[in-house]
């Protein structure tokens, strides 16, 4: 090869190759530097809050016709991070994702390094068999063996795909006609669902008001009675249902939806049943936990974030479909300049043929990286670990006499609560003394992110006034962080 290519290095450019190469290994050190390494110091905050201006302020954001020198360009960069939000922190609960896996991290870095889209195996050879790989461990964990699956950018694109697959499947000729001639659409998820369920029925032309919310338990559980009664009163209306979302871990309580009531139903109406398990299909990992998905495996398709729970680098989205060949017959369109059908391999394997996406990015790779460093058992520990300090936190909220849990039973690690203040201890606990610590909440989450120390989100949901969402998502998350967390939450509230 050497002889037909002439290979050999430019003398010219040995200078600059150098230089490039210290900035990379700069732009790593500071990387670690600023995130591995804080990420173990619990004295480093989680972030430093500064407003959008202030942020403006303190870095030369302005793109100038020359460019700037490496020197300059990584002190730009150490601002960013100085301005960032440092997610792996053990302190960060804002979200439903946290932590900085390392192996997850060396993935993402290998996988930027290889620059690559995952639309045609000529490109991306060795990714996209681990993309198969990986999907076909990922569908034995649901119940799918023989199905298929696909990563895409986010658990509402999975979403998304899974809504428009069911559509074709019940309408194969509307994937060439469209919407237009069939008959009204209408999907259905529970009231404490993903948001993105109904933006997906907008997106795809179903309409926001064809996705009908079914009522939820106090337990935020979808009431399968409710469901049924809202498929007939579609059905009476000449509508035609075809699409439930359940879910597995929603979202504000951590609720796991009664998955095999609902399937009974959407068989009885021949009705797809999709599981959005962006947040809590991870539960599948633990020999202890899997339980709560009891039934997913009557669905016919499974949305699972490993960038949540399973701590993959953001983002890291699954959707597994448990019939073979559904993506193709729903989404293929060959096209000479990618999909020749006379290349030197079984172009099967040109995975971008099956989907919407064409550049795509090659995620699956990150998991693999990490699956092969943990095994199913490494998983299965961090699983338990963050539902285990889920227990803790909730038996030391229940036991604390300054808050209150939101609800008695908490299935995941959502652990949603209210801090009292001195001033209300004591008062009758009705309707509006909870209002009263609903409008608590905000305050002291501000005083807490302007602080640093701890970030936590907040919410509220019909009927319940605002409350902490403290979700549990790292593994380096210690009993510890978890007392700070209230302690924390005392001392910004004391006046
Ligand atoms: N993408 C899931 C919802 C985001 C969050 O509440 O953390």
């Amino acid at each position: 090869i050497r002889q037909v290519i002439k290979c050999g290095r430019m003398a010219s450019s040995k200078a600059s190759h150098a230089e490039e190469d210290k900035f990379l290994k700069d732009v790593f050190d500071l990387s670690m530097r600023q995130t591995v390494q804080k990420s173990r110091d619990r004295c480093t905050p989680v972030l430093n809050f500064r407003t959008p201006q202030e942020i403006q302020g303190r870095i030369d954001l302005g793109l100038h016709p020359a460019g700037e020198s490496n020197g300059e360009v990584l002190k730009l960069c150490e601002k960013v991070f100085e301005n960032s939000v440092n997610t792996g922190h053990p302190r960060f609960f804002n979200q439903l994702f946290a932590g900085l896996d390392s192996y997850g991290f060396a993935g993402s870095i290998m996988l930027d390094a290889l620059n690559t889209q995952g639309h045609t195996y000529e490109i991306s050879p060795a990714l996209t068999v681990i993309e198969l790989e990986v999907v076909k461990h990922m569908l034995k964990f649901v119940g799918y063996e023989g199905g298929e699956g696909t990563f895409n950018p986010g658990g509402s694109y999975s979403n998304m795909l899974a809504m428009n697959v069911a559509r074709i499947r019940n309408f194969p000729d509307s994937k060439v006609t469209g919407v237009s001639g069939l008959p009204l659409l209408v999907n259905f998820c529970s009231e404490q669902s993903h948001y993105s369920a109904q933006k997906n029925s907008a997106l795809l032309g179903f309409g926001e008001a064809n996705c009908k919310p079914v009522k939820c338990d106090e337990r935020g559980k979808m009431i399968p009675e409710d469901l049924e009664k809202s498929i007939l009163e579609a059905k009476e209306k000449g509508a035609a249902p075809f699409f439930v979302t359940a879910t597995a871990g929603t979202t504000v309580l951590g609720a796991f939806d009664p998955f095999n009531e609902i399937a009974d139903i959407c068989e009885r109406h021949n009705i797809w049943l999709h599981v959005d398990g962006a947040w809590g299909g991870s539960a599948l990992l633990s020999e202890k936990h899997k339980h709560l998905c009891n039934g997913v495996e009557r669905s016919d398709s499974f949305a699972w974030n490993p960038h949540k729970l399973m701590a993959a680098p953001v983002q890291t989205s699954v959707l597994l479909l448990k019939e073979k060949d559904l993506l193709r017959k729903s989404h293929s369109l060959n096209v000479p300049y990618l999909f020749q059908d006379d290349k030197p391999y079984d172009t099967s394997y040109d995975l971008g043929r099956s989907l919407v996406a064409c550049g795509r990015k090659c995620d699956a790779f990150k998991l693999w990286v990490m699956w092969k460093s943990r095994g199913d058992s490494g998983f299965e520990k961090q699983i338990d670990k963050a539902l285990d300090n889920a227990k803790y936190l909730t038996e030391a909220v229940k036991n604390h006499p300054h808050f209150r849990l939101v609800i008695p039973e908490l299935e995941f690690t959502n652990v949603p609560f209210w801090y009292v203040p001195p001033s209300l201890r004591g008062e009758t606990e009705n309707e509006e003394f909870f209002t009263k610590l609903g409008k608590i909440v905000p305050i002291v989450k501000k005083r807490m992110q302007i602080s640093g120390l701890v970030l936590v989100g907040y919410t509220s949901l019909p009927n319940i006034p605002t409350f902490f969402r403290m979700t549990i998502a790292n593994e380096q998350v210690e009993k510890e962080d978890l007392d700070f967390l209230l302690a924390e939450i005392e001392r910004n509230a004391a006046d």
